[in-house]
């Protein structure tokens, strides 16, 4: 697909989306050395409309030496629903916790924003460095935090979900995740191999994350409508989520 459409997507979207999407590009561009990620040819640029509007969707993934999938995703439906979805999956061999951001604007408004660095090892720690730096960021608060549901078990103690309702509210959410991400990423470019019995725990945790992330259905809905069920099943567990 042409570069003008994938650009006038971004384009369409919220604005805090649009700035999300150019942050994380930017500090992966920096911070990583990135190769190509071979994404399904008929995965990139994504349109359809079954039952209600129009949903398109355009991906970008790349990979590094330690993450096996760097995923940034941007979604449209019709005019109203503007999401972004970003999942960095490490490498099994590397003990790093697995980024996720998820924001979803309707109709201009933001109802959801989520950032959080979430532990891969059953007793559900990050690794210390990780804990220390995070432990030391400013801590922010929002006038309307959100609850997490049920399947949520996965997120850190820094995971961050909230409804931002002014515009320095959505500022303070677009400076925390980028201040999660470039942690992450200078953290992750230090980080050095596992031993093999190590690896099989962590596989493990990622497996439980992406079934877990599987279980929202608000996610699947969406999907479903404009795709149908059998389509929207296969692109949550083969895009999305994806388990090794
Ligand atoms: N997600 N989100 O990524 N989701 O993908 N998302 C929603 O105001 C999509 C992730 C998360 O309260 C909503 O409630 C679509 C990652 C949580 O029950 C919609 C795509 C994380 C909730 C969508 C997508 C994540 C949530 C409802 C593919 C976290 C709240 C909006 C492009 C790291 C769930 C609202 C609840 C909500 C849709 C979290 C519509 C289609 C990586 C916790």
């Amino acid at each position: 697909m042409g570069q003008q459409l994938r650009s006038s997507l971004r384009e369409q979207q919220h604005s805090t989306i649009r700035k999300l999407a150019n942050t994380i590009e930017s500090i992966w561009h920096s911070e990583l050395v990135l190769s190509d990620y071979a994404t399904p040819s008929d995965l990139g640029y994504v349109e359809g409309s079954l039952e209600g509007e129009r949903l398109t969707i355009q991906n970008y993934c790349h990979q590094t030496t330690q993450f096996r999938k760097l995923h940034l995703e941007l979604a449209q439906v019709g005019k109203s629903l503007d999401i972004l979805h970003c999942v960095m999956f490490p490498r099994p061999n590397y003990h790093l916790p697995i980024l996720g951001i998820d924001i979803v604007a309707g109709r201009g408004k933001i109802s959801a924003a989520i950032v959080d660095l979430s532990p891969v090892m059953q007793d559900r720690s990050l690794p210390p460095k990780y804990e220390e730096q995070l432990s030391q960021l400013p801590s922010v608060s929002f006038s309307q935090p959100r609850e997490l549901p049920a399947w949520g078990q996965i997120f850190s103690k820094f995971c961050l979900f909230v409804r931002p309702v002014t515009p320095e509210e959505e500022d303070a959410f677009l400076d925390q995740v980028a201040q999660y991400l470039s942690i992450h990423c200078q953290l992750a470019s230090e980080a050095l191999p596992v031993s093999s019995l190590e690896e099989e725990a962590i596989i493990t945790g990622q497996r439980y994350y992406c079934s877990q992330q599987q279980k929202n259905d608000k996610t699947r809905r969406v999907l479903e409508n404009a795709f149908g069920k059998e389509w929207a099943d296969c692109y949550v567990r083969t895009m999305l989520f994806d388990v090794m």
